[in-house]
């Protein structure tokens, strides 16, 4: 049947004539925009794993007219069915109805922990050494198996600030050719708790107060610091947290740890101990305190629009998974440190970490609801070669993960949801329930049966390979009992082997940020009770905390060990590419001198895999046609890793509301908002460098080129060299440990 207009055909007597759309939008239908190469969705299979695409039934958004959700096409959704022009609405109105029901209806609950968080698609490669130990197939050489990661904060909701103090979440879902495998661990290799059994209780502390719901996604308050001082094998944990640790730089600059130890197996039938870590190529590298802060409010979005950001332009973040491995003896310890304890790491200096694979990310997703929301991740999705252990922390999340998605995702069928498809054929005889997207054929969905002639069947001799065969591992004997071995009772031996491998600068950081979280807490017996757990993990670091508080440290009440320390535990000391970092590169239009050097400035960020930022007074382009990306109004120091004066900006203009600064001398002639970036950006100990006009500039403002970390010079593209150099190790160091802040 054709489509007839409503405008063309004949009129019903009395009908109001048509009107032109109150709108002024395209009415003829045109192609839809291409979809973007680096946004590719995973490979689409049916719910039962055929290999087919999706029927295009099963396609949102096709042909080009607007429809119901039952496919009537729309001629207008913007007046509601009405009994004439002014008067009331219809109850008949069915499209009104249905839009507003959906609307409606478009929330779901949030994760009860790691709401906030930010996805990408990618690929994982094996190199295949893993073979002795795992015979996973994706560790396999050479094979590519498409993954999904999620990276998130914990405490925080859904629309919370990226840049807080917080564990940071690090999930993986490998697609593998032997079923999904998810790896769902944290940046934090160590956990707050022995056993899940706790995990309401400390997540119950660490979220908002249950009275006015503050604050918001950080744990700077008394419930958390009630919960972690009376509980105190979660100290080794939160010493991460007040570590660097906690305000990452971005989600490609944190390592990545499966936490537990898992059991694996070789094709001899052959178990290891093993824990799984993520190395990032780009380094371990951490925000000041301040700067997480500032960014909490200039751009909340920070860590997602990083990595958006560094995919789509082609910059992908890598990590190469690692294993430590331990032979699989009946007490399951290595070295004395019991591996069923998830608030104890081995030091890499006693069991290296071995690159297994290499993990990139490659494109955005393509809806942030239907990916990064719906990915439903599992402890309990293994493949072949890889199986738990009895840590009992690992035990309880078996249990919680399907059984939070029941609930967040509506019913037991989500693993139909395109993002979590597997990418093989399934075949579970599962039938019916909430959103059931397959039509199953046959009778029989029981086993054993004979009247779908015995179908699905096992995995037989030939395919037993790839089938997955629960490890028959020992079961330590005893009674039935709620408790633990006595090793889970050192709360204090590893917090403080973090706490002496840290560098003066990252102690001092250590030091300012429980300072800073005890300060936010009320009740002094709590500050008390947390001084007395640091003063069991180190004296000093307990007094200096103490001195801040303006409270008496303690002494400590259990013997301190002597632990050696672990240099692969501190951030610093390494030196890495200026690879997805940013280069503020601060313009004025009157300094033909420094635009001239401008464009080899750009063309050598470029080079060194880092982005250019041209900051200017205005938006548009500079006079040479250099497209300006940020305004002295419009940015922050924050945004930037390191920042190039080229030019040296005017005054700011009459109408910027500048506090009087009569009393602040020297009396600075440039835009005072261009001195705020470079002062933040020197306080912060980024390299800050000055070329041109920038130079007199720089000296305006204040800043001795002879300070670390600081470059001036005529030839812009040396200067620029020295930056990028610079950036190699991250920040000027030396500036903080001479008295600055963190
Ligand atoms: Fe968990 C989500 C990591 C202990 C219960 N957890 C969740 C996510 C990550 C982790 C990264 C977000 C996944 C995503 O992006 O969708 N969780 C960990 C790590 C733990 C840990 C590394 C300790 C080693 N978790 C843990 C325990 C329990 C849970 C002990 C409960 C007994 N976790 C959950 C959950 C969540 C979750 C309630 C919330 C949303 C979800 O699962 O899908 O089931």
């Amino acid at each position: 049947m054709a489509w007839v207009e409503a405008s063309g055909g004949g009129r019903i007597p009395g009908a109001p004539a048509s009107r032109t759309p109150p709108v002024d939008e395209p009415v003829k239908p045109s192609d839809p925009f291409p979809p973007k190469l680096d946004q590719r969705g995973p490979e689409r299979r049916t719910a039962t794993g055929a290999e087919t695409l999706v029927t295009p039934a099963d396609v949102a958004q096709q042909g080009r007219h607007l429809t119901t959700s039952t496919g009537a096409r729309l001629q207008d959704s913007d007046h509601s069915l009405k009994a004439g022009e002014r008067g009331p609405t219809l109850l008949q109105d069915h499209h009104l109805r249905e839009k507003i029901t959906h609307f409606d209806h478009e929330r779901i609950p949030e994760r009860v922990v790691h709401a906030r968080g930010a996805g990408a698609h990618g690929v994982f490669v094996g190199y295949g050494n893993a073979k002795p130990v795992c015979k996973a197939a994706f560790l396999a050489r050479h094979v590519e198996t498409p993954v999904f990661v999620r990276f998130s904060t914990v405490l925080g909701s859904r629309g919370s600030a990226d840049t807080v103090r917080d564990t940071r979440g690090f999930a993986t879902k490998f697609y593998t050719s032997e079923g999904n495998f998810d790896l769902v661990g944290n940046n934090i290799p160590v956990f707050f708790i022995q056993d899940g059994i706790k995990f309401p209780d400390v997540i119950h502390a660490g979220k908002p107060h249950p009275d006015r719901e503050i604050p918001q996604a950080q744990s700077a308050h008394d419930t958390f610091w009630d919960f972690v001082s009376l509980h105190t094998e979660a100290q080794h944990h939160t010493m991460w947290n007040m570590s660097d640790r906690g305000i990452p730089r971005s989600y490609r600059m944190m390592e990545g740890f499966g936490v537990h130890t898992f059991r694996t197996v070789n094709a001899q039938g052959e178990t290891a101990l093993v824990k799984l870590h993520w190395k990032p190529r780009l380094g371990v590298h951490s925000l000041t305190w301040e700067e997480a802060q500032l960014l909490g409010g200039v751009d909340p979005d920070f860590h997602r629009r990083d990595l958006a950001d560094a995919i789509e332009s082609g910059a992908f973040p890598q990590w190469e998974l690692g294993m430590q491995v331990f032979p699989d003896t009946p007490e399951q310890t290595f070295e004395g440190i019991d591996l069923l304890d998830p608030t104890k790491l081995v030091p890499e200096e006693l069991a290296p970490v071995q690159a297994v694979g290499l993990l990139t990310l490659t494109a955005n997703p393509t809806n942030y609801f239907a990916e990064t929301e719906q990915v439903a991740f599992h402890v309990g999705n293994m493949v072949p070669g890889i199986d738990v252990t009895d840590d009992p922390l690992m035990q309880a999340r078996l249990f919680s993960y399907v059984d939070t998605q029941l609930l967040r995702l509506g019913g037991p069928n989500h693993n139909q949801i395109p993002i979590n498809r597997p990418h093989v054929p399934v075949n579970d005889m599962f039938r019916d329930g909430f959103h059931q997207h397959a039509v199953h054929a046959g009778a029989a969905p029981y086993k054993p049966n004979s009247l779908d002639g015995g179908c699905p069947f096992f995995a037989g001799s030939a395919t037993r390979d790839h089938a997955f065969v629960d490890i028959p591992a020992p079961v330590a004997a005893g009674v039935k009992e709620r408790g633990a071995p006595p090793s889970f009772d050192d709360h204090f031996s590893q917090a403080r082997l973090f706490w002496v491998s840290m560098t003066p600068v990252e102690q001092e950081h250590i030091v300012l940020a429980y300072t800073f979280e005890l300060s936010r807490c009320y009740e002094t017996a709590i500050r008390e009770r947390q001084l007395q757990a640091l003063a069991n993990v180190d004296p000093e670091l307990c007094a200096r905390v103490a001195a801040g508080l303006g409270l008496t440290a303690p002494e400590p009440t259990v013997p301190l060990a002597e632990p050696a320390p672990s240099a692969a535990l501190s951030q610093l000391g390494g030196t890495w590419s200026a690879e997805g970092r940013t280069v503020g590169i601060v313009v004025a239009e009157e300094a033909d001198e420094g635009l001239a050097g401008l464009s080899g400035v750009i063309d050598a960020v470029f080079a060194a895999g880092a982005v250019p930022l041209v900051v200017a007074a205005h938006c548009g382009e500079l006079s040479d046609g250099t497209p300006i990306q940020r305004t002295f109004g419009a940015t922050r120091s924050v945004e930037f890793d390191a920042v190039l004066m080229l030019g040296s900006p005017p005054p700011a203009p009459d109408a910027l509301p500048v506090r009087d600064t009569k009393a602040a001398a020297p009396a600075v002639s440039l835009d005072p908002r261009v001195v705020l970036l470079v002062q933040e950006c020197f306080r912060h100990a980024k390299a800050v460098g000055a070329s041109g006009d920038g130079v007199s500039a720089l000296a305006e403002i204040g800043l001795a080129d002879d300070e670390a970390g600081v470059v001036t010079g005529t030839d812009p593209a040396g200067v620029v060299a020295e930056l990028l150099e610079l950036l190699g190790a991250h920040r000027a160091w030396e500036r903080f440990t001479a008295g600055g802040i963190a």
